[in-house]
């Protein structure tokens, strides 16, 4: 279910928009926002471009609305809306970046969880994914990524002292009675799904304030999630600690995602963001976050679709 929602009533219920599950429409950045767009979730946005199949209709698009929309899950430091509605985060600023080098002013996120991430975008109602969509398989045969933006690690968020000792996904195997929280349709639920952790092992909660207030509460052993992630979370959650990058999950890396039909849109915006790569602004945006920008120098989106699942 989506709902349609002014960007003002998503700073008014901001708390209670990240605790529904559904697509929650909020601004660009301190420019001059467009009027806002509800996900009204019954079908495309105005405007969309589902579908589109050439650069002319999604950049065309994007020049005489002066955005493009981009489904978010407001995850820091991948995605961020602040306080007065602007979409920022690592992904959104590369994005913002890279689609104003081809005369788009600006992007309009939506806040939706990871599970609808591919199918809204399929549906019309974002014209790309910059939430940091890990790249693997399945999620590879279904959209077209731009090349990586950023590469990072998972952990384990879990009580202080580890007391159960959760430090890799051998651990939690070999463990039958632990408890994992993963966000429903997450890359961390496909790791466990792929290592064959039984069902009843996992935990499914798609806010994760709620992931990590339920591993102090002893609702769950753990909560896997990125390493930056849970870092951040830790930063106003002293109950939980952080473990270190979990040496058997693969290697995590994403970049915007488009729709397949959108191939020469992709064409266009690999081009620009290899040429925003060069530039001290690409590794302004990733130092800001907390990324290395060297960490996704020579990967490729082709490596990183091999990741399983
Ligand atoms: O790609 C994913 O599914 C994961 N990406 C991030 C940035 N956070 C959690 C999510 O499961």
């Amino acid at each position: 279910m989506t709902g349609e929602i002014s960007r003002r009533a998503v700073l008014r219920g901001a708390g209670a928009a990240l605790l529904l599950p559904t697509a929650f429409l909020v601004g660009c950045s301190s420019a001059e926002k467009p009027a806002p767009v509800g996900d009204t979730g019954a079908g495309s946005a105005p405007g969309s471009s589902a579908g589109g199949g050439s650069a002319e209709g999604l950049l065309a698009k994007g020049k005489k609305q002066g955005y493009l929309s981009v489904g978010i899950a407001n995850e820091p430091p991948y995605t961020k809306v602040t306080a007065d509605g602007t979409v920022t985060g690592c992904e959104p600023d590369v994005f913002r970046a890279v689609v104003k080098r081809m005369g788009i002013a600006d992007v309009q996120g939506i806040i939706t969880p990871y599970n609808a991430m591919i199918p809204g975008l399929q549906a019309g109602r974002w014209d790309a994914v910059t939430a940091g969509l890990f790249m693997k398989q399945s999620r590879c045969a279904e959209v077209l990524y731009s090349e990586p933006v950023i590469v990072s690690t998972e952990s384990f968020g879990v009580p202080k002292g580890n007391p159960k000792k959760i430090t890799t996904v051998k651990s939690v195997l070999d463990n039958p009675d632990l408890k994992i929280i993963v966000l429903p349709g997450g890359f961390e639920e496909g790791i466990l799904q792929t290592a064959k952790v039984p069902d009843g092992q996992l935990i499914r909660i798609n806010d994760n304030r709620s992931g990590v207030e339920a591993v102090i509460a002893g609702r769950a052993d753990a909560f896997f999630l990125p390493t930056l992630s849970l870092n951040d979370l830790a930063k106003t959650s002293s109950g939980i600690e952080v473990t270190a990058a979990v040496a058997d999950a693969p290697r995590t890396g994403s970049g915007a995602a488009f729709r397949k039909g959108d191939t020469d849109f992709h064409t266009a915006y690999n081009k620009e963001l290899a040429a925003l790569k060069a530039t001290d602004e690409f590794a302004a945006i990733l130092k800001k976050w907390g990324f290395d920008a060297a960490a996704a120098k020579g990967v490729t989106a082709e490596e990183l679709c091999k990741n399983p699942g």
